[in-house]
């Protein structure tokens, strides 16, 4: 008998998500970052071990929508949330005991699945203070995303909880996107690293061409910007900011498909892309129903 299902893992931004399913992975499936607002749309992780599988999703931080893309970035965590078995409700424990999941993220019901809370970066707090914490919190595990501390302990709970299922994906699978999506999502974290302040947010990766049969691996990408002004920062003094994350952004990519890559970046502008559907469609961002 084996158990499958659906795991939402969600939380305000900068909680930890994305570097808890890359733990949970162990592989760099999404991208992370200091910054917040760094995963845009879900991003699926496969865990099998032994007679257990999970579908991992992370997905972008709740927040209250401001435009357009934040619109879809709710929509995703939302959607994502709906259809899980299992709700990992991640939240900082430096910030001390949290909010209910349906108040901190303005839900008009309870999701359908059972919620964990994982009380993440334990790591930066003492033991008597992340034991308090636990103990408040009903259903909660103290972990560390970072470190791993704890995630055995929760992943433990969240496979007893999953319904006796066949596995949907094979016990080798890690991941189900394509590598086009992981490649535009290295090359924006490339961008968040490097960039300062708004300009990271603005930017969006489309892929152009991807040839696989080629040696060196043939990718070439556009980030888009929403301003001129972005562009020229992000090209840099004549062209080094984009050669820099052009490079960085390469040895990620080659990790990625175990081989050489040559990657052909270019910027561009779309203007206010952040607030328009049709822009933001493009780059693969799902407005919710209706809009
Ligand atoms: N100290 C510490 N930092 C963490 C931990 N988990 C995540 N972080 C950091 O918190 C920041 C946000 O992480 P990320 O996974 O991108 O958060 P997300 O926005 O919820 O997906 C990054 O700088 C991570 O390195 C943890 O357990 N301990
Ligand atoms: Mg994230």
């Amino acid at each position: 008998m084996t158990r499958a299902g659906t795991v939402a893992v969600v939380g305000k931004p900068n909680a930890g998500k994305s570097t808890l399913l890359n733990r949970i992975v162990g592989q760099k499936l999404s991208i992370t970052s200091p910054k917040p607002q760094s995963t845009r749309d879900r991003v699926v992780g496969i865990h099998t071990a032994g007679d257990v599988q999970m579908i991992i999703s992370d997905t972008p931080g709740l927040l209250n929508p401001q435009y357009a893309l934040q619109h879809a970035m709710r929509a995703s965590a939302i959607a994502a949330l709906g259809d899980a078995d299992v709700v990992v409700y991640i939240t900082d424990a430096m910030q001390g005991p949290p909010p209910s999941l349906e108040v901190a993220a303005n839900l008009e019901r309870p999701p359908r699945g059972i919620v964990l809370t994982a009380l993440n970066k334990v790591d930066t707090i003492s033991a008597p203070q992340r034991d308090s914490l636990a103990a408040e919190i009903p259903r909660s595990f103290p972990i560390s995303a970072l470190t791993g501390e704890g995630v055995d302990s929760l992943l433990a709970e969240v496979a007893q909880l999953l319904p006796e299922s066949p596995f949907f994906y094979s016990a080798d699978d890690v991941g189900v996107q394509s590598l086009r999506f992981f490649a535009s999502e290295l090359i924006r974290e490339t961008a968040l690293e490097q960039l300062e302040q708004e300009v990271p947010y603005s930017v969006a990766c489309e892929i152009e061409e991807f040839r696989e049969d080629r040696t060196p691996v043939y990718i070439r990408a556009v980030m888009y910007v929403e301003r001129e002004t972005q562009k020229q920062i992000l090209i840099g003094r004549q062209g080094a900011r984009i050669r820099e994350i052009g490079s960085a952004a390469r040895k990620k990519i080659e990790e990625l498909v175990s081989g050489k890559v040559y990657l052909d970046l270019w910027v561009k502008v779309l203007p206010n892309w952040r607030r328009k559907p049709r822009a933001m469609r493009r780059f693969g961002y799902r407005l919710p129903e209706g809009s």
